[in-house]
């Protein structure tokens, strides 16, 4: 007689720990101004298909059959009693930004491949199939759109663009798919699953100001990307009188400048800016900017809010290149995506989990894009956060979760996917 199908499981805590471990090695360096471990794995670089190759590996250790899409982007499925029932999907990313921990996306798909190993051995055959994702260039670090492979797996994006988009080195990324050998055949547009749950940590400090261990996610803020570019007149730096000058350098302080402001005024919401990229040319001492590179991530809950924003931006932008003659300026759209909100009977099932497993929960909103907002157009989809420490920095070495807190996250999800999984 087979046992009956449990409606609570556990994950094996040491074994997911280890496994995000012997992932962090790969793309791992000594962090000099640290002192700490960190994992540089931008997408689809040498490292990041060692990567890949591990964790198809692990994938197919667990008994998966494992596909992989003209983006790159990784399957494994685990066949369910009616293999013709759309599939519960999980998953997340394992490319990382050049100054990353271990946990950023990690968690998601090593979670995903830990709740696969022990429905296997506690021999449970779910009604519907279950899949384990990969998704390709998540961050966008690398070739300037983020959430890319989930953008062109659920349609938003297509797959012509994402090919031939390039990274600061003119490397297209068809090309590098192409020589990293995950040039898929598989179809990239994803059939819909019948949900999606992602677990992520959660990047900020919510969870530990709030002293919970688990974040039922309601959605993502809105992201805006935007790379300008500042022309202007390279000059000597003794001789060059201040009126005669044209310094792309100065323009672009003005720019950061501005958009501080524009974040204290209070009057676009919660706006977040950051300048994380900022170049000069020819980037010497005794020569006035020619040329300065930046680029502007903009992040706003209220989508009203974020184009007021992006609209005064704009302005700003054309004052500052009226005020100065012979100083010219480009702007190139890299990315935008909206605010996106999760289902809400999936965050009942995710907080019931967390419940029966004794954990409390609170809801939050996600500062951080994440490859659910992009599979939400397909299927019903929520995250399931995980508290960090140190007030949750993230992309920084420092990145931590502890192993108890990365292995109560993988419990929910576990249950959570059993459940979704035996769902009619
Ligand atoms: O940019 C983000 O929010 C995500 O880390 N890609
Ligand atoms: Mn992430
Ligand atoms: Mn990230």
């Amino acid at each position: 007689m087979t046992s009956p199908t449990p409606d609570k499981i556990t994950i094996n805590g040491e074994r997911l720990w280890q496994s995000l471990m012997d992932l962090a090695d790969i793309g791992g360096y000594d962090d000099e101004r640290t002192g700490l471990r960190g994992v540089n794995r931008l997408a689809l670089t040498d490292t990041d298909a060692t990567g890949r190759r591990q964790v198809i590996a692990w994938m197919e250790q667990a008994g998966l059959t494992v596909r992989i899409d003209r983006m790159g982007n990784i399957y494994g499925r685990r066949e369910g009693a009616d293999p013709t029932a759309a599939p519960v999907l999980t998953g997340s990313h394992i490319d990382s930004v050049a100054t990353a921990g271990a946990f950023d996306g990690c968690l998601g798909v090593l979670g995903g491949i830990e709740v696969v190993r022990i429905l296997n051995e506690r021999g449970i055959t779910t009604r519907r199939p279950v899949e384990v994702g990969i998704f390709t260039e998540e961050e966008g670090v690398r070739f300037g759109t983020d959430m890319l492979g989930s953008a062109v797996a659920a349609g938003r994006l297509t797959l012509e663009y994402a090919h031939a988009l390039t990274d600061r080195d003119g490397l297209t990324l068809g090309g590098e798919l192409a020589r990293t050998g995950f040039n898929g055949l598989a179809d990239v547009r994803l059939d819909s699953p019948h949900a999606y749950v992602e677990c992520h940590i959660e990047q900020g400090p919510v969870l530990a100001e709030n002293g919970v261990e688990i974040g039922v996610v309601t959605g993502v803020q809105g992201i805006s990307w935007q790379e300008i570019t500042i022309h202007g007149r390279a000059a000597h730096a003794g001789t060059t009188p201040t009126h005669l000058r044209i310094d792309a350098g100065l323009a672009a302080a003005q720019i950061i400048v501005h958009l501080q402001a524009l974040v204290d005024s209070g009057e676009y919401g919660d706006l977040r800016a950051t300048v994380g990229h900022l170049i000069v040319h020819p980037d010497l001492t005794n020569i006035v900017p020619a040329r300065a590179e930046l680029t502007v991530d903009l992040r706003n809950p209220d989508d009203v809010q974020m184009a007021r924003a992006e609209e005064a931006l704009a302005a700003f932008l054309r004052d500052l290149e009226d005020s100065r003659p012979g100083l010219s300026l480009t702007v190139r759209r890299m990315a935008k995506t909206a605010y996106v909100p999760f289902d809400e009977g999936l965050q009942k099932v995710i907080a019931q989990a967390a419940d029966d497993h004794g954990l409390d929960h609170i809801s939050l909103l996600s500062g951080a894009g994440h490859d659910a907002q992009e599979i939400a157009v397909l299927c019903p989809t929520a995250m399931i956060f995980v508290r960090g420490e140190y007030d949750g920095i993230s992309h920084n070495p420092r990145e931590y979760s502890t192993p108890e807190a990365c292995a109560h996250g993988v419990d929910v999800l576990a249950t959570t996917l059993l459940r979704l999984a035996n769902q009619d």
